[in-house]
């Protein structure tokens, strides 16, 4: 996170440099619309990123797995800006979905991490994630270095357009306080490891979150699936009532992202439908969950950036379950590094 931080921050005018994006005001004020594309976390961290666009530059955003938007001949508008996100920069899905865009005249910046990567190449500018060359097939810290890469692309559309100068100081100073929480809640890896075992042998998982708490639920259970083999479900928290409420029984854990924020009192509702149902809940929280069997309480900092805190204990908890399990964390089974078929 000091990596993607560095050398981007100025506290005088609370703006962020992000020289490689080659977006001028001029350009910036344009854009009526902003897409992100990508794959497996690419995609989550790009769901992260499009809340932090509406809410911090108040463009409307969505992001779509790339994967798909390459198959549906889309509408390709001109006024939308387009951000391709790819750790390895060389996922077919994502560069083809690029290809596809260029092709119909639409302007598309990548937020990548290996630098020269194909997607890189192809894309009109960019932003890089520097989470390092040592990352590993299940992508971990360059997820939470795309959802950094995307607070200051936020901060920057932001401040070209409306955001005052006191948001834009307050969240410089909640990524400032980054680092710092990421070393605290990695000194809590025993007390995760101790819980990840007491849930290896639930043969399924579900996950939920709501708003910004959703990707989070997302990309937590993707990585459950991918290293440990469980199955794991992520449901928005507000779906819960519509269908998937019928499942809750106490053999299917629920692990629940729980933020002080605005949706606070909303999510501990969904906690009490789960517990009414002997459910056994698993939260991350800002502060312990009364109704929850256990709580992996992570610092607060702005609500806007708490998804990138609240994914970490759960990439740990992926990771214990998996080693409780025996698997082979770092040669997971069926994933590629980069998926380039
Ligand atoms: C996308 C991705 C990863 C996943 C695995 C397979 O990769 O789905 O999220 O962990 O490595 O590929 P990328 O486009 O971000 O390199």
């Amino acid at each position: 996170v000091d990596r993607v931080l560095r050398g981007r921050i100025d506290d005088r005018f609370s703006t962020v440099h992000l020289g490689g994006l080659n977006l001028d005001a001029h350009d910036a004020r344009k854009v009526r619309r902003v897409k992100i594309l990508g794959c497996g976390t690419s995609y989550h961290a790009g769901m992260i990123g499009a809340q932090m666009i509406e809410e911090l530059a108040r463009i409307p955003a969505d992001a779509e797995p790339a994967s798909e938007f390459r198959y549906r001949n889309a509408v390709v508008d001109p006024d939308t800006l387009y951000v391709a996100v790819s750790q390895s920069g060389e996922t077919y899905d994502v560069l083809a979905a690029v290809q596809e865009l260029k092709r119909k005249g639409a302007r598309v910046l990548g937020v990548v991490n290996v630098v020269g990567s194909a997607i890189a190449r192809e894309a009109d500018a960019g932003v890089y994630v520097h989470a390092g060359p040592e990352v590993c097939v299940v992508s971990t810290k360059c997820f939470t270095n795309t959802t950094v890469a995307f607070a200051l692309l936020a901060l920057h559309l932001g401040r070209i357009r409306d955001l005052s100068a006191a948001d834009g100081k307050r969240i410089i100073e909640g990524l400032r306080m980054l680092p710092g929480q990421i070393a605290e809640i990695l000194k809590r890896e025993d007390e995760i490891k101790k819980i990840a075992k007491s849930y290896a042998d639930a043969r399924s998982m579900l996950f939920i979150g709501r708003v910004r708490g959703y990707p989070v639920a997302r990309e937590a259970s993707l990585k459950l699936k991918e290293v440990s083999y469980i199955h794991a479900e992520a449901y928005p928290a507000s779906e819960l009532k519509h269908g998937p409420l019928a499942l809750i029984e106490p053999a299917l854990p629920t692990v629940a992202i729980v933020p002080d924020d605005d949706l606070l009192e909303k999510n501990r509702a969904a906690l009490e439908e789960i517990k009414a149902r002997s459910g056994k809940i698993l939260a991350v929280a800002h502060q312990e969950q009364e109704k929850a069997d256990e709580t992996i309480v992570v610092p607060k900092n702005e609500n806007e950036l708490d998804p990138i805190l609240m994914g970490i204990p759960l990439q740990l908890l992926a990771y214990h379950t998996a080693l409780a399990l025996g698997r082979d964390i770092d040669k997971p089974r069926n994933l590629a590094k980069s998926v380039t078929v």
